[in-house]
């Protein structure tokens, strides 16, 4: 696997190149889900020990020195978990972005443990660098300007599963939970699991039927060229998503390109798939957005927690 130790904003055209093959190594790799967050708790040991760690970063504190990575077994020593890491060099953080994937020594002295030749070896999908729907990454001349909470989410068409022609306009006066998927993603920790936390939020929005009828959840396919109305049906019933409800629907990629940015949806084929993050916009009923789950959130947000923000946004929230 490349490696790589500065920050996508600063990669090398040649480099570029090269990021699809890596970036087609991402994904389906994270560590078990750790159940705590345990500080770092060094081993007593008589001579230094080196242990090689792999993991996820999950968030950076440069001036602490700290990195807190979930890793995944450290065979000797601990099993996956989701912990900090101090770090000799606090240089070392400067360049690192959540979601990262990383390679690094730590040592466990006495009464000391420390993470050393830290290694990005799977960069996260950060939203300077556009994956082409036709393959092959575009590279953005700045960081795109991700929409504020509070901002009008431009408008765009889609297709449903029913066939039916629909604009994200039409649908204002509903709350909106919007993310997007394709059908055929083998990875458990992208869309199947949105599909999953979809299935719970449609649950709980279903429990009053005034509330069904204020609410609707939208899953977008990314994947026009097989993922035809017929097929999201067919994946509709198997999830068992009932319309209007929960929604799923199908845009072209001219037409996801009005929203993908200010979302920062990214999405791109590879030959065995289409590497994508996973976003969710819930969309107030006057069409501005009102919260945006991305980058490592976007695999830990609760069915609960959306529900929180969508029932907030209801005109009568006790509903
Ligand atoms: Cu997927």
């Amino acid at each position: 696997m490349l490696a790589r130790t500065i920050a996508f904003e600063r990669v090398c055209p040649s480099v570029l190149l090269m990021s699809l093959f890596v970036l087609s190594g991402c994904g389906g790799k994270e560590a078990a889900a750790p159940s705590q967050v345990s500080p770092s708790r060094p081993v007593a040991l008589a001579e230094p020990k080196v242990y090689a760690m792999k993991g996820v970063v999950r968030s950076i504190e440069v001036s602490e020195g700290l990195v807190t990575i979930r890793h995944e077994e450290i065979p000797g020593l601990m099993p996956a978990m989701t912990m900090p890491f101090g770090v000799a060099d606090k240089a070392m953080l400067e360049d690192l972005e959540p979601g990262d994937e990383v390679e690094g020594k730590l040592t466990i002295g006495k009464g000391s443990s420390l993470l050393t030749e830290l290694t990005v070896t799977c960069p996260a999908l950060v939203p300077t660098l556009s994956l082409s729907p036709k393959g092959g990454l575009t590279r953005l001349d700045s960081k795109p300007k991700a929409l504020t909470i509070g901002g009008l989410v431009p408008d765009f068409a889609m297709t449903t599963q029913e066939g039916k022609e629909i604009k994200l306009s039409e649908l204002r006066g509903q709350v909106i939970v919007l993310t997007f998927i394709y059908t055929r993603c083998p990875l458990p920790e992208f869309c199947p699991l949105l599909d999953k936390k979809f299935r719970e939020l449609a649950e709980i929005e279903g429990r009053s039927a005034d509330r069904a009828k204020a609410v609707r959840l939208l899953s977008i396919s990314f994947d026009p060229e097989h993922d035809t109305p017929t097929i999201l049906a067919q994946h509709a019933k198997i999830q068992g998503a009932k319309p209007p409800l929960w929604t799923f629907a199908v845009a072209s990629h001219d037409e996801l390109s009005k929203v993908a940015t200010c979302l920062g949806l990214m999405y791109g084929p590879t030959p065995n798939e289409i590497m994508h993050n996973r976003v969710v916009a819930v969309i107030a009923a006057d069409g501005k957005l009102a919260r945006l789950i991305t980058g490592p959130e976007g695999g830990t947000w609760t069915a609960v927690d959306v529900s929180k923000t969508v029932r907030s946004l209801l005109p009568n929230p006790s509903k």
